[in-house]
């Protein structure tokens, strides 16, 4: 598999997916959107593949948006060629997927570090929604995300004033889950992701599911939905496996069945 804007390496049972324009700072352009799409489609039904860490460069996870690709464009080509509807692909992604960011997220690019199910980043990571500043709001997904992720007030401050926040910043207000060090963030990201791999897929897919369901439904109905697949997970033998490793004192192996 090769692409123009991408570029892959497998690491055990882990895909990593690195962003690269570097002559752009990772701008998404259209081109990025439809490898990416098709990059996640592959990997989607690859079943050597348990996880998916993507990233940028030391200096930008990705810029945002290509704003040159854009600047043209008028509503009519914006509404009925559904404009950046493609990306909705990435957030239906169903392996996990870790967002390991270094230097500038901002715009597209923040939307679809918090697309991923999380966020590592190291400490120059800036994280930002500046589309105010271009005379447009965030179109995919930094309204919503962004809110559910760090609140109202955070998120109106980033999306009305369009500042960025540090890593320090993005990790006390939830939208980071961890921070390192730049010369550790692969390191860290593709060993959460490798341990993540080695669990039952039937398990962590569903874990994927129902954190996902916390933001799109009431506490009654989550609870609920959690309670169903968590009762569903006994007819896996995942689930025998699991549970008599622990009471035998040895290591769980997974069969994802
Ligand atoms: N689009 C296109 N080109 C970009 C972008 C971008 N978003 N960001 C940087 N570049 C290009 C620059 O034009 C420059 O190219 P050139 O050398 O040809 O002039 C090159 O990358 C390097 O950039 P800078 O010289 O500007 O680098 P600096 O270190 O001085 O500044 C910044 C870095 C602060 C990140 C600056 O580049 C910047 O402000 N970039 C734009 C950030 C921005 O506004 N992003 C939001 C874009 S709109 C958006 O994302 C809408 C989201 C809707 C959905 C998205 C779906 C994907």
């Amino acid at each position: 598999m090769s692409y123009e804007t991408l570029l892959l390496e497998t690491r055990g049972r882990v895909a990593v997916i690195t962003l690269n324009r570097p002559q752009a700072l990772n701008a998404l352009n259209s081109t990025v959107m439809t490898e990416l799409c098709d990059l996640l489609g592959k990997l989607q039904t690859d079943a050597a593949i348990g996880a998916v860490v993507l990233t940028g460069s030391e200096k930008a996870f990705a810029a945002g948006a290509d704003i040159k690709e854009m600047q043209s464009l008028d509503f009519v080509d914006v509404y009925l060629g559904n404009l950046f509807s493609g990306w909705d692909d990435i957030a239906g992604f169903r392996k996990p997927i870790i967002a390991a960011v270094s230097g500038f997220a901002l715009g597209g690019g923040c939307e679809l570090a918090m697309m991923c199910d999380f966020i590592i980043a190291t400490k120059t990571a800036k994280f930002g929604q500046p589309e105010i500043t271009l005379g447009v709001i965030p179109g995919m997904g930094g309204t919503q995300r962004l809110t559910r992720a760090v609140g109202k007030a955070k998120a109106m401050d980033l999306c009305l004033t369009g500042r960025m926040m540090d890593a320090h910043e993005a990790e006390s207000c939830g939208l980071v889950a961890r921070v390192v060090d730049q010369e550790r963030l692969l390191e860290e990201a593709v060993a959460a992701a490798e341990k993540i791999a080695g669990f039952s897929q039937v398990a962590v897919g569903m874990v994927k599911e129902t954190v996902s369901r916390a933001f799109e439904q009431t506490l009654t109905e989550g609870l609920r939905f959690e309670r169903r697949l968590f009762h569903s997970l006994f007819s896996t033998e995942d689930q025998k496996e699991g549970m008599a490793a622990f009471v035998e004192k040895r290591k769980a192996v997974f069969k994802n069945r």
